[in-house]
């Protein structure tokens, strides 16, 4: 063990009569045990110390403290616990400062609300981001926060799990003092000594008396009428309002009891585990093979190559990132169009309030729109985003091939083409690779990078790096039809349709599928990306398609019919005068009715919780087959596909996860028992069937691929 390893984590010293405590424990100063362990110890140390008049708590690194130890929750806990560690800070006889500066979230706030005075600099963060994790604020958040904050924002801050800025944690009442400077050591010291010089003694949050309780409790009932509407299946929102409501009626001992009760029912619940496997699944997806050995290539000017929806969304995200961008369309027309589409973005925000014209001005001054792909020589990479077509895609690289200058990425934005034969139409392959944006390209977290055979490594870290300063959440792919995403969707999609022909409407799995946590059925989200670009999908597909193969053609009949979904007013749903819920269509259900009745197909019932069985499983089970073909590397890509990209319900974790916590052996007994049925669409995949001969889940997936 290294010596670094060795030193404690959490460190005291003597300033004159102030015993500075400080925590070392990177990368964020996790309160793990070890830090309990210390911070515990050195109160003890400060009460028994007759020279000491105050203690000050500070965080080394870049952060004050971001929370407990994620890595921690669902293992057998280790005392000291935080709220034990919390309450003993708050009972000190020395005057307790905490300095804040970086992240104090979660437990970290948790500790520096126990302080008796808390002193940040500008660049803090303060937050109660629980919520997030499955889970409430539980060392004493809940109880202390109102008291200093005020219930309704306390509460507020709990369930957005929104950051704090310094001064508007200050505003707020959760800090005592905003300070300048850098040294958050020298700032607090020199707080301690101006609080010293007043007088101040031990003040201790638990002592503030929570001013109008009857109104309150009034914002309270609201709030808790507005969480149970708002947290679509979500268990720990309405735990957070009733420990706040603890708060106001309940004394401090008691309301802590009741907040310790509540934190390990959320602890217990699967949704933390979900959550947090979400939370860490974010973070291991940058974490590709390539990042070893190859450096990202340089790059501040780029090009986007069509100025349509897609186009306009990835140059907003690229100007956002602060790069220089040159939109190319072919005609003035189009590019005017192009521009125009950039343009009603940053409108928006200047119409919400939330940008300037000065904004706004300085951004598009990075921007220049042209016709000619000469005057992209210069650029370090391109994003193709051009009509979804082989050969319209293949002219398009070979003209990047003439212009632009060598070494500069060549990236296509393309959803299900073969990329590698996208990037055998240059003469450069290895510096071709896909970066599949998904729409609103400006809103949606996801960033599927897809790695062609030919493709160099350090333009596969360059697309990575890309995605870091796009803010986006990259997801390593391989090439393959649909890569990661749409290749799995077009398989539960088409369980879905088949669900529907044997007998369950659209609107009931719609329904279905919300009950689990998706904020929109399947059949919904047809109608609002537009049911001809499935069924332009499926067009080209008939070619190869499977002859023994089942095939549903209820979508192409509403297609036939004109009825493209939310922008022709009527597809799966009916949406009269605009509206953006649909209605459900008597005249769709006869088109399913006769499509049942040509293939002599006597409608039989579903339950909501067979049509998840057979949604999940088709999910799964193509997800397996993904894995296997090394199309994702782990199955926490897969995760964080579904979840940054496909509205996935993030307490689940991913499909992959939920079929952890389901439990393999189960999913494929379902598998095995729909393939009865139809074993050419539900065979099981080969990945699926080992795992669970050999007793394991996907988890283990993960962690053999760390
Ligand atoms: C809690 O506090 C419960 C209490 O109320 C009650 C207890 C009884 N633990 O995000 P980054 C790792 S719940 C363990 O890439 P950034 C992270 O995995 C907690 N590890 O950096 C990554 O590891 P790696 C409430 C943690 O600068 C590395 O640190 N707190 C934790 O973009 C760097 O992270 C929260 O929910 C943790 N708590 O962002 C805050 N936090 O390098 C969660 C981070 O191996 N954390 N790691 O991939 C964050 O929001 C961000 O990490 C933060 C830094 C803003 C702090």
């Amino acid at each position: 063990m290294s010596s670094a390893a060795e030193a404690p984590v959490v460190q005291t010293r003597r300033d004159g009569d102030v015993l500075v405590v400080s925590i070392n424990n990177p990368p964020v100063n996790a309160l793990g045990q070890a830090v309990r362990a210390g911070l515990l110890a050195a109160i003890e140390q400060a009460d028994t110390d007759a020279g000491a008049r105050a203690v000050l708590i500070v965080g080394e690194g870049k952060a004050f403290i971001a929370g407990a130890d994620i890595r921690e929750f669902g293992k057998t806990p280790q005392p000291p616990s935080l709220p034990e560690v919390c309450n003993r800070i708050e009972a000190s006889n020395k005057l307790v400062v905490a300095s804040i500066h970086g992240a104090a979230l979660g437990g970290g706030l948790e500790v520096a609300l126990s302080a008796h005075y808390r002193v940040a600099l500008p660049a803090a963060k303060l937050g109660l981001p629980e919520v997030s994790l499955g889970l409430l604020p539980g060392a004493g958040g809940t109880q202390r926060a109102p008291r200093l904050m005020g219930v309704k924002a306390a509460a507020d801050l709990m369930l957005s799990g929104k950051h704090l800025s310094a001064k508007a944690a200050q505003a707020a009442g959760l800090v005592d003092k905003l300070a300048e400077g850098e040294d958050p050591v020298a700032t607090g010291l020199a707080y301690v000594q101006e609080l010293l010089a007043q007088g101040a003694k031990p003040r201790r949050t638990r002592d503030i008396e929570i001013a109008d309780k009857p109104a309150a409790l009034a914002e309270l009932d609201a709030l808790a009428a507005e969480t149970a509407k708002k947290s679509r299946g979500l268990f720990s929102p309405l735990k957070i309002v009733e420990c706040v409501r603890a708060a106001v009626e309940l004394p401090f001992d008691q309301g802590l009891a009741q907040e310790r009760a509540s934190f390990m029912e959320c602890l217990a619940s699967p949704q933390r585990a979900g959550l947090i496997h979400a939370f860490f699944a974010e973070r291991e997806t940058a974490k590709i093979p390539e990042a070893k050995a190859a450096q990202p290539r340089h790059f501040s000017r780029i090009a986007v190559i069509g100025g349509g929806t897609m186009g306009a969304g990835i140059t907003v995200s690229a100007l956002d990132a602060g790069l220089t961008v040159t939109m190319i369309e072919r005609d003035a027309e189009s590019i005017a169009r192009g521009q125009a589409n950039v343009e009603k973005v940053y409108n928006g925000l200047i119409a919400k309030g939330r940008m300037t014209e000065e904004a706004k001005a300085a951004i598009m001054a990075r921007y220049t729109p042209s016709t000619s792909y000469d005057d992209i020589r210069d650029v370090d990479l391109v994003i193709e985003a051009v009509f979804e077509d082989i050969e319209v895609k293949k002219a398009v690289f070979k003209e990047l091939d003439r212009v632009c200058k060598r070494g500069a990425v060549l990236a296509t934005n393309t959803s299900y083409l073969d990329i590698d034969a996208i990037a055998a139409a240059t003469s450069r392959p290895q510096d071709v690779i896909g970066l599949h944006f998904f729409s609103p390209a400006n809103i949606m977290k996801l960033l599927e990078i897809v790695v062609p055979a030919k493709v160099a490594p350090d333009v596969v870290t360059t697309a990575f790096e890309l995605a870091k300063k796009m803010k986006k959440v990259p997801v390593r792919a391989g090439v393959c039809d649909g890569f990661i995403g749409n290749r799995i969707l077009a398989v539960y999609k088409q369980a879905a349709d088949y669900i529907m022909e044997d007998g369950a409407s659209p609107y009931e799995i719609d329904e279905a599928v919300r009950g689990f946590g998706y904020p929109m059925g399947p059949f919904q989200v047809t109608d609002l990306a537009g049911g001809d670009i499935g069924w332009a999908t499926r067009k080209r597909r008939a070619a190869t398609r499977d002859p023994k193969a089942r095939y549903v053609e209820i979508a192409d009949r509403i297609c036939e019919r004109g009825w493209f979904g939310q922008k022709t007013g009527r597809g799966f749903y009916l949406y009269p005068q605009g509206a953006r819920v649909g209605q459900p269509d008597p005249e769709v259900l006869a088109i399913v009715d006769a499509e049942r009745a040509k293939k002599g197909i006597t409608p039989r019932k579903f339950t909501a919780d067979e049509i998840m069985r057979r949604y999940m499983a088709a999910m799964v089970n193509e997800g397996a087959k993904v894995l296997e073909e090394g199309i994702a590397l782990r199955p926490l890509d897969i995760d964080v596909t579904f979840l940054s990209g496909y509205g996935f319900p993030r307490f689940r974790g991913g499909p992959m996860k939920w079929a952890d916590m389901t439990g393999l052996p189960k999913v494929l007994a379902d598998i095995r028992e729909f393939a009865k049925e139809d074993a050419l669409f539900w065979k099981p995949a080969p990945l699926l069937e080992k795992l669970v001969a050999e007793g394991r889940d996907f988890d283990s997936l993960n962690k053999s691929a760390a």
